[in-house]
């Protein structure tokens, strides 16, 4: 089963690039920026790694950022993620960012997409891997913080496909950012948000993800199998959920296989993504690999992505036609 996931032409629709900082090149940038971390190794930075929720995940992600100051650094970010994603096959990814996470302490925001996206472009002719910026706004700082950013994005619209919602779901719920989404549909971005699984109101957010906010997609989003209304309402759009069964098995008690099982017999449009692998220790070959599922499901699961992928139906076909 190893070898015949790893054959298969794969996709990537929910990685935050953040989430892939290994601790090896944590510790490089950290030394040429000047940076003392608080490890004297890089298995000590991995004993660090100790989380079983969103909240102690999220510390330890913010944290760990701390070392990408310069456009190098997130070209050197991105660069070392498509390089892991072209020895899976990765065909094609759209990759997250969280700008805040960086103006926030001080990091302009060119500086951030600027190396993100030179590193996309050296990708696809080096690499063979093609991806998209998907740009992320953190749901636990004000709204208004939000529309800054999408404002300050609008140069470089033509780098980012669209815009998704990310960092601690409780208390920060899809309807918070209403104008923020709506804003950003009319400057022509793709919607999408994370309704993480066992959140505090975990369906009424896809509800309000859905229908009032009218999202192109959902991250996560499992469960929605909670409302059958819902998860018809989801039929019929078509819409896609991107599962991480590795990052669900980190910050709640299981990885909800069962959950990616159902939405996937039922007909839903789900993938298998690897969230933040460099944490969770899973990219999207062990991901696939900790469902087992048949071949025939995994490739159903690599169909159902590449449809739901942000690109012109040509190109969409051209990996399609790769499964058949
Ligand atoms: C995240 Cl696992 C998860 N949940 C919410 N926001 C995130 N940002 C990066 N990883
Ligand atoms: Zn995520």
């Amino acid at each position: 089963m190893t070898d015949f996931i790893a054959g298969l032409p794969k996709c990537e629709l929910h990685l935050h690039i953040e989430g892939t900082l290994e601790p090896e090149l944590k510790f490089d940038l950290a030394a040429r920026n000047g940076i003392a971390l608080p490890y004297s190794s890089v298995e000590e930075i991995r004993a660090a790694y100790e989380f079983d929720s969103l909240t102690t995940f999220l510390k330890v992600y913010y944290e760990g950022m701390q070392v990408l100051r310069t456009e190098p650094d997130f070209y050197d970010l991105a660069m070392a993620y498509l390089r892991k994603a072209a020895s899976q096959n990765v065909r094609y990814a759209e990759i997250f960012f969280d700008p805040q996470a960086h103006t926030s302490r001080g990091v302009p925001f060119d500086i951030v997409i600027r190396g993100l996206r030179r590193a996309l472009l050296d990708a696809e002719t080096q690499l063979g891997v093609r991806a998209q910026l998907i740009m992320c706004f953190l749901r636990d700082f004000q709204a208004e913080y939000a529309m800054a950013t999408l404002l300050e994005s609008l140069p470089y619209k033509e780098w980012i496909v669209g815009v998704g919602l990310d960092s601690d779901e409780r208390g920060n719920p899809p309807a918070k950012f209403a104008a923020v989404y709506e804003r950003a549909r009319q400057e022509g971005y793709l919607l999408t948000m994370h309704c993480d699984v066992d959140q505090d109101n975990s369906v009424e957010h896809i509800r309000q993800a859905v229908q009032d906010i009218g999202v192109n997609r959902v991250d996560h989003g499992v469960n929605v199998l909670e409302d059958p209304g819902l998860v018809e309402e989801i039929l019929e759009k078509g819409l896609g959920l991107t599962c991480c069964p590795i990052s669900n098995g980190y910050v709640t008690e299981s990885m909800k296989i069962e959950g990616i099982r159902k939405l996937l017999d039922l007909g839903v449009r789900v993938t298998i993504n690897s969230d933040d692998p460099a944490y969770f220790n899973g990219y999207v070959q062990e991901n696939l690999e900790a469902l087992n599922f048949s071949e025939e499901d995994l490739v159903r699961l690599q169909r159902n992505a590449f449809e739901i992928t942000w690109l012109p139906r040509h190109l969409k076909d051209g990996y399609l036609a790769e499964l058949d």
